[in-house]
């Protein structure tokens, strides 16, 4: 049975149609040299559904000496293979022809998601898989687009560099998107010539498998990608780690951020790290408390939360406080939370126990620490890992809700007097991700866009991407910048080449 992912599509086609892909998916294996292959030891990484916390399956799970024949394979398909050599736009017709397939077959990756991390359907088909596309025009575009310069030296020499591609990259990719983030990875690697190793995050292996048989369908050789979902502390381990590998680029958290960077600096690879948030959102006065409130809600709620951008500190000013607050509570009260594969719910569970855990001892320990419990707060349901969206006023800077990640449907709504506090206060974090400022007035929005320590600054708006926006972290946030012609630079090495004129074009 085939069914269409629309507004219309019932709860129960929509997962019908996730399990019936599920069945397509050769889950047991990984995906390694053009081929799928059991892991060497057999090992399993469970699949558990995010509604109801119970296994539904397994997928095949990765250990070091499988990401050792992915590596080498990679290696094999860089060193030999025809990729890097070939024509930039043979490679870019590759990658347009992938993204056709992510579309023709969108409606199954997005169903996918829904199952495997519970991501609300609506996203997943009418945001989310359409930028996995996207991500992959976007970049097919740079393939031929992508050179050096010629310099000018002294002497009778003319000189030029080349940009070529790095080698062989590892890609250490979160579960909260997990399509859109390996290909945020992957697609400016494979367009400039790289090849790759992608080990997905072990709560979420399924696009990714899909993905790999997309590409392979598409013309991308045996060797080029390589998918090996496993547990990170094995399987991320060795890729990051590994001697085969020419560059590192990680989406996660911090702490795991650090031990990767660690990592790839002992062996001198170079290494991108996109890591956690604590956004900041400043409501100024004047701002129209309409927008600024349903921006604020999507911004902190997305996802169920789980967005390293999300807006988890929102500064208001004085002066409006109470009527923002109060549209803030309605606005979280009003999200329809339930099964993620209804068309109508906004939110849906979060991904894992661990992540629940998580989520709820904030919850607790917000109103421990003295913070107002306006909105929430509370479990939904009796099964599964839905959570209320939350709202806590009330919120001072030294709360452990106003500076840890907490990854969850949570708010927290700060008050402030004058723009110079708030934006000091919204930059007194080890995090520089995002922030967005609410503002009529022009010198507010110059003053906080050159003010904020952060990788993105939304005016009016929250959660615009786009694979043209350079995405990244100051400070603990991270290093260096996912999309964007930055991210080119990621895959690339620069060559100078020099070399003699005769004297009669000197
Ligand atoms: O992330 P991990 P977790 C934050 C968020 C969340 C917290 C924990 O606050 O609550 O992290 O989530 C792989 N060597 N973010 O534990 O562990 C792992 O297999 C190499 C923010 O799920 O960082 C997965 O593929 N790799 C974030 C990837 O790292 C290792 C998105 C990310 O998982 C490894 C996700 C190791 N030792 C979580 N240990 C964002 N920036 O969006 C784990 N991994």
């Amino acid at each position: 049975a085939r069914f269409k992912v629309t507004p219309d599509t019932p709860a129960a086609d929509a997962e019908a149609l996730a399990f019936d892909a599920l069945g397509r998916i050769p889950r047991d294996k990984l995906f390694i040299g053009g081929r799928w292959a059991p892991p060497a030891d057999g090992a399993t990484l469970p699949l558990i559904d995010p509604r109801s916390g119970r296994a539904y399956g397994a997928a095949a799970a990765a250990g070091a000496a499988d990401v050792d024949a992915a590596v080498a394979a990679a290696r094999a398909a860089f060193d030999e293979g025809p990729w890097p050599r070939m024509a930039a736009k043979e490679r870019g017709r590759v990658l347009y022809r992938l993204a056709d397939l992510v579309e023709s077959n969108a409606d199954e990756i997005a169903a996918l998601e829904t199952l495997d991390v519970g991501m609300a359907i609506s996203a997943a088909r009418g945001l989310i898989t359409p930028a996995v596309a996207d991500t992959l025009r976007y970049y097919a575009g740079w393939a031929d687009k992508v050179h050096g310069e010629t310099l000018p030296v002294d002497g009778p020499f003319w000189a030029f560099t080349l940009k070529e591609p790095i080698g062989v990259v590892g890609a250490i990719t979160p579960w909260n998107f997990p399509l859109l983030m390996a290909a945020v990875k992957l697609a400016p690697a494979l367009a400039v010539g790289c090849t790759a190793v992608l080990k997905p995050a072990e709560q979420a292996p399924l696009t990714s498998l899909l993905f790999a048989q997309l590409a392979s369908d598409a013309g991308l050789p045996p060797g080029v990608l390589n998918v090996v979902p496993g547990p990170g502390e094995t399987a991320g381990a060795a890729l990051a780690a590994h001697l085969g590998v020419d560059k590192i680029t990680f989406t996660g958290s911090t702490e795991v951020g650090r031990l990767v960077g660690r990592a790839a600096a002992s062996n001198i690879k170079p290494c991108s790290l996109e890591l956690g948030g604590k956004s900041p959102l400043i409501v100024a006065p004047g701002a129209d408390l309409g927008v600024a409130a349903a921006a604020a809600a999507d911004a902190a709620f997305f996802h169920q939360g789980q967005c390293c951008t999300a807006a988890s500190r929102v500064f208001v000013h004085a002066s409006v406080y109470d009527e923002f607050a109060a549209r803030a509570v309605e606005a979280a009260r009003a999200r329809a939370v339930g099964d993620p594969f209804s068309h109508a719910t906004q939110q849906g569970p979060q991904v894992d126990a661990a992540q629940f855990g998580k989520v709820s001892r904030y919850l607790r320990l917000g109103r421990e620490e003295g913070a107002k419990l306006a909105a929430g707060g509370e479990r939904v349901g009796t099964e599964g890992y839905f959570l209320q969206p939350t709202v806590f006023t009330g919120v001072e800077d030294s709360m452990a809700v106003a500076r840890d990640e907490i990854f969850g449907p949570v708010q927290c709504l700060l008050r402030y007097n004058t723009l110079e506090e708030a934006l000091s206060r919204a930059n007194a974090t080890p995090y520089g991700l995002a922030a967005a400022v609410f503002s009529n007035d022009l010198d507010t929005v110059n003053a906080a866009a050159r003010a904020l320590r952060v990788g993105t600054v939304w005016v009016n708006a929250y959660n615009v991407v786009s694979a043209s926006m350079p995405f990244g972290g100051f400070k603990e946030s991270g290093i260096g910048r996912d999309k964007g012609r930055e991210a080119l630079d990621n895959y690339t090495q620069v060559k100078a080449v020099a070399q003699p004129l005769r004297d009669a074009a000197w």
